[in-house]
């Protein structure tokens, strides 16, 4: 029996190899994902993103546990940053998702981001595809808000749940910080700590000024991951997001434009690599980068010369 089999029939030990070989672009993965992505579409995409420390996995971890105890099938995607610059709440302060239950329900995998975010995109996006052909119900992916990353991870998700807390600042902040432009959902975590109310009432008075143009209402909660507070309501919340997304056509568009975007991502990264492969090994373009250097070229002129001689034709190039 192939891995492939052993994966239709539900074994997460060949869900975590084809993850692995997925991830890592192994010989023959894209005919993998192209069996795969016809059975992928019916998962709900469910993204968590804010600042560092906010308390993404502690509402992850909350959310799909409700979601197993609901008799759900759940995957969660933790997108781990690697820099020290851009992840990881106080050192050490982190929730790690490993107080899980172990029949299966729940199934967990992280992804160093290696500071790439679009390796990350298209690798994300293929797990999800991976964890969505497996028949989760629920995929929940975990990013850090520091800016490409958390875009990335909205062109993966049906519904993306922004989490803050109260020293979050202004939201003035947050509109910079372009978390508003993604957001169907706002949640205020830690709100067992002061300011919480305060900065919820802000939030809702920004939105207030955009409410008559938006076609979903985005709703802004409270929650205290810490004591399972809040979340039915942000359970709630994410469903009625859902029903919207199916009733109103939303989702439909939604994946149509993740198609189109899949194919181009699928083709930029083949172009990519067919250049990256065709300049290593072209003999001579050290002495053709001296030539340009030295004033005797142009970076332009000897492209086209490269494509010329690597035989691979662009129109109008
Ligand atoms: N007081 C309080 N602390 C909380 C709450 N939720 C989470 N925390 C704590 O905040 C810290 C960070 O929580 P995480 O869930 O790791 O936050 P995160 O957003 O996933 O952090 P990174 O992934 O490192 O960005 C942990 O010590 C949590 O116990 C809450 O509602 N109230
Ligand atoms: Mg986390």
């Amino acid at each position: 029996m192939t891995v492939l089999d052993k994966f239709f029939q539900g074994d997460q030990a060949a869900l975590a190899r084809i993850i692995s070989f997925v991830e890592d672009n192994e010989d023959g993965y894209r005919e993998v994902l192209g069996k795969l992505y016809p059975k992928s579409g019916r998962a709900a995409r469910i993204g968590f993103t804010g600042p560092p420390g906010a308390g993404k996995s502690s509402l992850v971890n909350n959310v799909s546990k409700a979601l197993a105890s609901n008799g759900k099938t759940v995957a969660v995607i933790a997108v781990d940053p690697s820099s020290p610059f851009t992840g990881g709440a106080l050192l050490g302060d982190r929730i790690r998702l490993t107080d899980m239950p172990t029949d299966g329900s729940i199934f967990i995998r992280s992804m160093a981001t290696r500071g790439s975010s679009g390796g990350l995109a298209a690798a994300t996006g293929n797990v999800t595809t991976v964890l969505d052909a497996f028949g989760f119900d629920y995929i929940l992916i975990e990013t850090v808000g520091v800016g490409q990353i958390e875009l990335d991870i909205v062109d993966a998700c049906d519904t993306v749940v922004v989490v803050l807390v109260p020293e979050s600042g202004d939201s003035i902040q947050t509109l910079k910080a372009g978390l508003m432009e993604i957001a169907d959902i706002f949640t205020v975590n830690k709100a067992d700590r002061p300011g919480a109310e305060n900065i919820v009432m802000e939030l809702n008075m920004t939105l207030d000024l955009k409410r008559d143009q938006m076609a979903w209402d985005i709703p802004v909660i409270s929650t205290e991951a810490v004591n399972n507070i809040g979340i039915d309501k942000l359970l709630e919340k994410i469903s009625l997001h859902m029903d919207y997304a199916v009733k109103s056509g939303w989702l439909e568009k939604h994946r149509r434009k993740q198609i189109r975007k899949k194919i181009y991502n699928i083709l930029t990264f083949y172009v990519n690599g067919m250049i990256r492969e065709k300049l290593a090994e072209m003999p001579d373009l050290e002495r053709v980068v001296s030539d340009i250097y030295e004033g005797r070229g142009d970076p332009y002129s000897a492209s086209r010369d490269l494509v010329k001689l690597s035989g691979m034709t662009f129109n109008n190039f």
